[in-house]
């Protein structure tokens, strides 16, 4: 894959999901050209890419385009397979869990993220953090499950499970500090707590995470706005 081998990344640097790719692609150790998007502008080069939905994140890869971050995922660890970590686990039933739990983290605690970390309203928000709270738990547990208390859902290192819960790391810790709810705790969530540590430490984390205190000031501007356009 060396050579003329080009990757482009269309993303915001608020996109939990551009997130996700810009882990994946540390991890690997593939170099990429990061072109940030202006969502409320989308340049042609966006459209064009992902005509259907006409969101970040895209990789582009030799000029062909991967639309939504857990596909690209895929295709990075089957495009380059032998860089890097591999991300999904190689044995069918190992991956089939693993994707399960990727749909979890999608369904269980994206969905009420979105409410938690924009509504204006307090009992929109109390219900996305009751919603989110849930899915943590439920997250722990299966941290649990995996064999012989491993730092990751991957096991010793990091793998697709972990990506998707770390890209959107930033954005939970950013939820934790508007709404004032601890998401993790060490009484109901040791082992997301442990978790946590070991994942923020990691170089492809330092380089892929979002600034918690720029995101939460970006996600009270957002609100304003929200709540501007509900008036008007
Ligand atoms: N399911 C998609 C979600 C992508 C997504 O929602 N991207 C947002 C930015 S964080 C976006 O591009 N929004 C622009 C729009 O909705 O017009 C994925 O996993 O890639």
């Amino acid at each position: 894959m060396a050579g003329e081998d080009k990757l482009k990344l269309l993303g915001t640097w608020a996109s939990p999901w551009a997130s996700r790719v810009k882990l994946a692609l540390h991890l690997k150790g593939l170099s990429y050209e990061n072109v940030e998007q202006d969502l409320h502008h989308k340049s042609d080069l966006l459209l064009t890419s992902n005509p259907v939905h006409k969101k970040v994140p895209v990789l582009i890869h030799n000029g062909k385009p991967i639309c939504e971050s857990v596909v690209i995922l895929e295709y990075i660890d089957d495009a380059y397979g032998t860089e890097g970590p591999v991300l999904l686990p190689v044995d069918p039933y190992e991956r089939a869990i693993a994707r399960f739990w990727v749909d979890y983290i999608d369904s269980k605690l994206v969905i009420p993220w979105k409410v938690a970390f924009t509504a204006n309203r307090e009992e929109e928000k109390t219900e996305g953090i009751k919603q989110m709270l849930a899915g943590v738990k439920t997250l722990e547990g299966a941290l649990k499950e995996c064999p012989n208390g491993k730092p990751f859902f991957g096991g010793d290192s990091v793998g697709y499970v972990d990506i998707a819960l770390g890209g959107l790391l930033a954005f939970l810790q950013g939820t934790e500090e508007l709404c004032g709810t601890k998401l993790f705790d060490i009484t109901d969530t040791p082992l997301l707590i442990a978790w946590v540590q070991s994942f923020i430490a990691l170089d492809a984390a330092k380089a892929a995470l979002p600034d918690v205190d720029k995101l939460v000031e970006f996600a009270k501007i957002r609100r304003a706005q929200i709540a501007a356009s509900i008036k008007n």
